[in-house]
């Protein structure tokens, strides 16, 4: 049965009337690749060269053959290709399979084998008959892909077939112009992380920012604050984050709450999924937004939802002023099996609550300030009396006191320590290196986030370029939803294949060279 959700129509309205249009880009293959196994190549497989692009335009392919193209880089966009019969007249329909992969292992690997817990239909493949050739098919799904595999299944023992043209037209609402050239003197491989972390941003940039192009294509709202933060350093679509903050605030949950994602079609809706942190997350995205365009209309129209998502928070705590701990999926941090939420959660509340101050204080709502600052004040000095453990010198959560590295990170980011003090734990963190460690690119940018705010510019860089830089060394193109270093297959769903592969809040390296290494003139200082 579905919960009724608290809608608030004229939000709705004003979100959809803020819904940019897409531009659009022709482009096309660059080449014909082999997709090999070989154990040395990430995840197992190696792209080899093939042929060019015009000799598959010219060739001929038979029943049976195929061909994997390789557009160069990351595309989201709608695949249009002419076909023509060769030999004879089309006497039977033309069957193809195609299969895109934003990867290689999605070209390797058979999906039929696929045995993780995220829907198959996720995985981009189709079998299409074509009934009239010569023709030119458009095919009605948007696809995010570097990489497109097709084979002919069936033609008929009279004709064969050609492809005088393929290509994507490629879509995104960003706008590039707006990107202002990072100066002259800024090392190249930061350069490469900016142009990587841009990308990655602009494919997921379309009527909302999207997650993931490829997976789950719906908005959630811990990615749009780290999409939020590299846009207004890059794109400046402020607009896109407005319909963004509208959509929640229109689309709320039973009791109040902002939804962690929401969907845009057949209508706007918003998902019956709770997250603790992200329902925060309304707060600092508000706070940011507001930061970033003087908005002060939608502040005052958005402001009591972001209030509203303080009070529903309070209500989780305990008798000591702890968030309640339990076995649910009830605050994200990050994908890891044994993390224990609870000092992260009450870390969460705690940042969220300064944003709030803040805001209170901007608009004036002495109320609201006193109410913040209360609660701000009572849930760091609980975090100090029962998640500090004074003998570990590490913030300790759930009830087998949990050392992790996502609770020191969240504890260093809400500034429950002065930052000298959050400087030491942190690099206490790094020499002690505690088993429960970052999954995510979302977490990591948690930990360089936090490395910044604390003065500490050279640790944070160099994780920066240690982590997102060994991800371009192994090929990403856009940065990616998961990457262990250790553990380069590692999917939270059972199958690397599902992992998306260009995934919003991995590309923060942008905002990090753009917010804290280049000065107010332009100039770069790190
Ligand atoms: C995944 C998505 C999304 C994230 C949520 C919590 O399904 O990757 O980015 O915000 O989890």
């Amino acid at each position: 049965m579905m919960s009724s959700k608290r809608i608030t129509q004229a939000f709705v309205d004003r979100a959809e009337a803020l819904t940019p249009q897409l531009h659009k880009a022709r482009v096309y293959p660059k080449r014909q690749v082999e997709i090999v196994a070989n154990e040395q190549a990430f995840q197992g497989w190696e792209v080899k060269d093939a042929g060019t692009a015009e000799a598959f335009n010219a060739g001929t392919l038979r029943q049976g053959d195929s061909v994997v193209l390789d557009f160069g880089d990351h595309q989201v966009g709608y695949v249009t290709f002419s076909i023509r019969n060769v030999d004879s007249n089309a006497d039977a329909p033309l069957r193809l399979g195609l299969v895109f992969g934003e990867m290689p292992c999605e070209i390797g690997e058979d999906f039929a084998n696929y045995d993780g817990w995220l829907s198959r239909s996720w995985l981009q493949d189709e079998i299409i008959n074509v009934d009239v050739l010569p023709g030119t098919v458009t095919l009605p799904r948007r696809y995010t892909f570097r990489y497109m595999k097709i084979t002919v299944l069936a033609t008929s023992i009279r004709y064969h077939v050609t492809f005088p043209e393929l290509y994507c037209e490629t879509v995104t609402s960003a706008d590039e112009e707006n990107v202002v050239p990072l100066p002259g003197d800024v090392p190249d491989d930061l350069r490469e992380l900016d142009r990587v972390g841009i990308k990655t941003l602009r494919d997921c940039m379309q009527t909302v920012f999207e997650d993931g192009p490829k997976r789950d294509r719906r908005l959630w709202i811990g990615d749009l604050r780290l999409q939020a933060l590299v846009n207004y350093e890059t794109f400046r679509s402020n607009d896109l984050v407005k319909r963004c903050l509208y959509l929640f605030a229109g689309m709320r949950l039973e009791d109040g709450q902002v939804g962690a994602c929401l969907y845009e079609k057949p209508h706007p809706f918003v998902d019956d999924i709770y997250l603790y942190d992200y329902s925060l997350f309304f707060i600092a995205t508000l706070y940011d937004y507001y930061a970033a365009t003087q908005d002060r209309q939608s502040l005052l129209e958005l402001w009591p939802i972001a209030v509203e998502q303080a009070e529903i928070a309070l209500k989780r705590l305990d008798e000591r002023g702890i968030v309640r701990d339990d076995d649910t999926w009830y605050c994200f941090l990050d994908w890891h099996d044994d993390l224990n939420k609870q000092a992260g959660a009450q870390a969460a509340l705690i940042y969220n609550l300064k944003r709030g101050l803040l805001l209170a204080r901007e608009l004036g709502d002495s109320a609201a300030e006193t109410f913040m600052q209360t609660a701000c004040r009572q849930a760091t000095a609980a975090a100090m009396a029962h998640l500090w453990d004074e003998e570990r010198q590490f913030f300790v959560s759930g009830e087998g006191r949990q050392v992790s590295w996502a609770s020191q990170i969240w504890m260093a980011l809400a500034a429950v320590l002065d930052n000298a003090e959050t400087a030491a734990l942190l690099d206490r963190l790094m020499r002690e290196n505690p088993a429960i460690g970052m999954s995510t690119p979302y977490l990591y940018h948690h930990f360089v986030e936090a490395l910044l705010e604390c003065g500490e510019r050279e640790k944070a860089l160099a994780q920066m370029r240690a982590y997102w830089g060994e991800m371009l060394a192994d090929g990403a193109d856009t940065f990616w939803e998961l990457y262990n270093p250790a553990d380069k297959r590692l999917s939270p769903y059972g199958s690397n294949l599902v992992n998306s592969y260009c995934h919003a809040w991995s590309c923060t390296p942008s905002y990090f060279i753009r917010k804290y290494f280049i000065d107010r003139e332009g100039k770069y200082t790190g």
